[in-house]
């Protein structure tokens, strides 16, 4: 098949494009969230996990005539976080760009460690929701005390639409107010203004770039993938757009357009953690990261029967 602009093979069959028609595609959908958010001059932390998102993000950006250094979280989860660590180093050399790494046994707990405590039930909740958390503390914590002045994630297209469905499905409409590309840095409160460059494009047209560009990436699956809500969730989008193109950037859209509309949020009144500094709700002195960590060592520490 013939590419939709040119005489080229195409190797994008959804859109009909060659790779330099894709590639142009790609970097045009990125400089569409860019054009949102003020970056020259300014110093982006891109958080990487070793995958095809956030190395296309963190490419994506070096064309876009960022500057940029790049920071993996060692998470401590058996073989996976050794393998995603040497691909996200190896993606720093071949970008050419500085790699910070931060290793979860030295701040606190690693994630297999939680999860055994959430296994045999001396915790609540869910190991992805505390890994989340986890990641979101220490991104604005390091990009904080560094002076980032933006931090750039790999999220997607995918992404948001799950992130969408569970909070409708959880009746969660509060929570739907966070969509979008960019969120505002709020630097009294310690929080860094956050970027995602790939929020118009799809996990398949992220694999695509990074194999076109050939980034080095770890293709396995975190072990406790399995119980994540947000990829049971992708998969069934991926039969749906399979079957009717464009459907996830509609309905992001459309859902988007009615949040605007009709989602009324008054802004949260932030307060200074009591335990770390960091942001938390007036409502609670404790942010809900201090109170996990906390919860969790207690538990470490219990003594055995
Ligand atoms: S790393 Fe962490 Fe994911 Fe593993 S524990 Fe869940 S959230 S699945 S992207
Ligand atoms: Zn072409
Ligand atoms: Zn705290």
């Amino acid at each position: 098949m013939q590419c939709a602009h040119c005489q080229q093979k195409v190797i994008y069959a959804k859109n009909r494009l060659c790779k330099e028609h894709f590639l142009n595609f790609y970097h045009k959908k990125v400089d569409h969230v860019l054009r949102q958010v003020a970056l020259e001059g300014k110093k982006i932390l891109v958080g990487v996990s070793g995958g095809k998102d956030s190395a296309s993000t963190a490419h994506a950006l070096l064309n876009a005539g960022c500057s940029i250094e790049l920071l993996y979280l060692d998470l401590g989860i058996t073989h996976y976080s050794d393998e995603s660590r040497e691909a996200a180093s190896h993606l720093a050399e071949i970008l050419g760009v500085p790699l910070h790494i931060l290793n979860f046994k030295k701040e606190h707990f690693t994630i297999t460690e939680a999860n055994k405590l959430i296994q045999c039930g001396k915790i609540e909740g869910a190991i992805c929701g505390t890994c989340g958390l986890s990641k979101r503390f220490f991104l604005n914590k390091f990009a904080f005390e560094n002076g980032f002045d933006y931090i750039a994630t790999g999220h997607c297209l995918d992404d948001e639409l799950a992130f969408i469905m569970i909070n409708l499905k959880n009746q969660d409409l509060l929570q739907l107010a966070r969509v979008g590309p960019t969120v505002r840095g709020d630097l009294v409160n310690k929080l860094v203004g956050k970027v995602k460059p790939l929020y118009y494009l799809t996990e398949k047209e992220n694999r695509l770039y990074a194999v076109l560009n050939r980034l080095p990436i770890h293709a396995g699956e975190c072990s406790y993938a399995t119980n994540n809500t947000q990829i049971a969730m992708k998969e069934m989008f991926n039969i749906f757009e399979e079957k009717f193109p464009h459907f996830k950037h509609n309905i992001t859209r459309s859902i988007r357009k009615l949040i605007a509309e009709s989602v009324k949020v008054e802004k949260a009144v932030l307060t200074s953690c009591s335990v770390c500094g960091y942001a938390t709700t007036k409502e609670r002195s404790e942010c809900l990261f201090c109170c996990t960590k906390r919860r969790i060592g207690m538990t470490l520490l219990e003594p055995k029967p």
